[in-house]
């Protein structure tokens, strides 16, 4: 991320509930397969994928309002349909760095699941639908994870000091992984661990 632009006039952005992008946005990062590819269980069905290209799995859109005294931020990320062997499309999930920060992430459309745990291990995933609103407390990493045929778009309001820490999830995981079975989407222990 760029060091955002200071202002300390309130700003409006115009959002589009039916595409999920917001204007003006500042920056938009492209996720690739190869930018998560550690994240999935199938890592064989992963490097076949990428023999043959390099899928974009989800884009986030940031606009962050960094004014001489606070640091608020808003991200919007699209999570487009798709599963990689059987595991559905994901973000890559972090920590923050800091540990004293949360998050809000709004559900606007699509379907899925929010993975949240603990570096203790507690695990919580919250079904997703429009309209769903989860508070991430301090010291909970997140994930989501798109199970419906359309692309998931979901609105996040964080600190940019919050910081991403992506260590642990890259190598554990979270406990369950979220996959398809005779069409349904299922929860099941991570194989990876
Ligand atoms: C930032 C916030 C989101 C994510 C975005 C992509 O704290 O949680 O904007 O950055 O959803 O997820 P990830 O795990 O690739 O950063
Ligand atoms: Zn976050």
């Amino acid at each position: 991320m760029q060091a955002a632009p200071v202002s300390d006039l309130p700003i409006s952005v115009q959002f589009d509930f039916a595409t999920g992008i917001f204007e003006p946005w500042l920056e938009l990062q492209d996720r690739r397969l190869s930018n998560l590819k550690e994240m999935f269980y199938d890592q064989e069905r992963v490097r076949n994928i990428l023999s043959e290209g390099d899928p974009v799995i989800y884009e986030i859109r940031y606009h962050p309002f960094q004014t001489s005294t606070s640091d608020m931020s808003l991200g919007v990320t699209r999570i487009y349909p798709g599963k990689i062997g059987d595991e559905y499309h994901m973000t890559k999930g972090h920590f923050h760095e800091r540990l004293d920060q949360p998050e809000i992430y709004f559900c606007i459309h699509g379907e899925g699941y929010l993975l949240m745990e603990t570096r203790e291990g507690d695990f919580r995933a919250a079904p997703w639908k429009p309209g769903t609103i989860t508070h991430i407390p301090p010291m909970w990493a997140h994930r989501v994870v798109n199970t419906g045929k359309d692309t998931l778009f979901f609105v996040a309001s964080y600190h940019l000091a919050a910081g991403h820490d992506y260590d642990a999830v890259t190598r554990r995981g979270f406990a369950q992984v979220v996959v398809e079975r005779e069409g349904k989407a299922v929860l099941m222990p991570n194989p990876r661990r």
